[in-house]
């Protein structure tokens, strides 16, 4: 018999491709029918079928405080009552600025955009415009969101449905992007030294998390900072993901490497569709109107968009909530390791702060060819016994997954019992 789900999909399908607005929610990787969700509150969401998940995607991170923490919705509604977008500046988004400039320790300047997708594109063109140069590098199985130039062995939905080579992208436009495999700082090295006056910049995800989670060496990082102070290429950090989620200041912070440049999205949206990219002065002043590279955008600093982030930073901001977040996934993974050890399971977990991957793999997994290494029919097996015991993860062996301050100790008790009786059935 049909569940409302898989009615509301074949609906979908008739009007939106593969009935869904972005592809890995398809469930196509891992199979089966994605339940459609009607509502959200804490750590659990609600489907049409009347099932509550615990839920380890938050939106794809944005939901680091939980769903519905009353604070940003108290905060909205009344942000709702003033007016929904003018097209003009707000006084709260130089509160936001702010905050962002004051956490994150290469901003100087920050531009709020609508998406990380847009985030890094126009980061892109700003190094390009500053530098004067046209190459970029970004590494394998880093995903930067859906630009032409950047969609080159990406990670996240493309590695995903087998497709990190867009069709769509021009060649004249992937020339330029020079692909290097991640925590190898001897190719890059390379790559440097044949064309250094030639590159704009170096784009990653610090803690990259579109391939799965991956940690970062930090000679890797330490050596890419260096490496472009040397030759004038503008280093650029992803952080859509782990801005504001892996630390307060982001992997930057963590890992004590500042780049020149970084994008953000997600958390600074606390929900809404909200990107931003920041760096030193000297390069922000290159962005219009006070210099030659153009980027605007209607909605850009919306105010429900700005409420809902600065609400989210300010909940962020107490103390004690990164030692929460840390407190908890610290304890999902370490049992769930124990559990994997238990039984003939071959996984390798992968965490930074709050973000983890749970890999089926008998090797570690340290970068996009180890990644793609791990048994994804293993993966799909695992991630249904989870669904049916009604936990939520991402549905995607090259996907991370997230913890909010919302999951409670009973949450991630009931999750490593799940956990348990899936292992045992794989
Ligand atoms: N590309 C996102 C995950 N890395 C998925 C976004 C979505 O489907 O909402």
């Amino acid at each position: 018999m049909s569940n409302k789900s898989e009615l509301l999909l074949e609906k979908a399908k008739k009007y939106i491709p593969g009935g869904v607005n972005s592809p890995v929610r398809a469930f196509k990787a891992v199979g089966g029918i994605p339940p459609f969700i009607t509502s959200a509150l804490g750590s659990k969401i609600y489907d049409v079928d009347g099932k509550e998940y615990i839920d380890y995607v938050g939106s794809w991170g944005p939901m680091i405080v939980g769903h519905r923490h009353p604070q940003v919705i108290e905060a909205l509604q009344k942000a709702l009552t003033k007016g929904l977008s003018y097209g003009a500046p707000t006084e709260a988004e130089i509160e936001l600025a702010r905050m962002i400039v004051e956490a994150v320790p290469s901003i100087e300047m920050v531009r709020m955009v609508n998406s990380g997708t847009e985030a890094t594109m126009s980061a892109v063109r700003l190094a390009r415009g500053y530098t004067g140069r046209d190459k970029i590098i970004k590494f394998s199985g880093c995903y930067h969101g859906h630009g032409d130039f950047l969609l080159v062995k990406a990670g996240s939905g493309a590695t995903t449905l087998g497709i990190p080579d867009s069709k769509g992208v021009p060649d004249d436009f992937a020339r330029n992007t020079i692909t290097l495999p991640f925590n190898n700082l001897d190719a890059v090295k390379r790559a440097v030294k044949s064309e250094a006056l030639k590159i704009a910049a170096i784009i990653l995800e610090p803690v990259p998390g579109n391939m799965g989670v991956i940690l970062p060496q930090e000679e890797f990082l330490c050596g890419l900072q260096e490496l472009c102070h040397e030759t004038g290429i503008v280093l650029i950090f992803d952080e859509v993901m782990s801005g504001f989620r892996v630390a307060w200041g982001g992997a930057q912070s963590l890992y004590g490497v500042i780049p020149d440049m970084t994008c953000l999205g997600k958390v600074i949206g606390g929900g809404m569709p909200v990107g931003a990219f920041g760096g030193k002065k000297e390069i922000m002043e290159n962005l219009a109107p006070l210099g030659p590279v153009y980027q605007a955008g209607t909605l850009s600093g919306n105010p429900l968009a700005v409420t809902a982030g600065l609400e989210t930073l300010k909940i962020l901001a107490q103390p004690g909530t990164y030692a929460t977040l840390e407190k908890s996934s610290e304890y999902l993974v370490k049992e769930a390791k124990k559990l994997a050890q238990k039984t003939s399971v071959k996984t390798h977990i992968n965490r930074v702060g709050s973000l983890f991957t749970l890999f089926f793999a008998s090797q570690e997994v340290i970068d996009y060819d180890t990644a793609l290494k791990s048994d994804t029919v293993a993966f799909s097996r695992y991630f249904h016994l989870m669904l049916k015991g009604e936990i939520y993860l991402a549905p995607s062996q090259f996907e991370a997954n997230f913890i909010s301050l919302a999951h409670s100790q009973e949450d991630l008790d009931k999750t490593l019992e799940v956990m348990a009786k899936a292992f045992k059935e794989l």
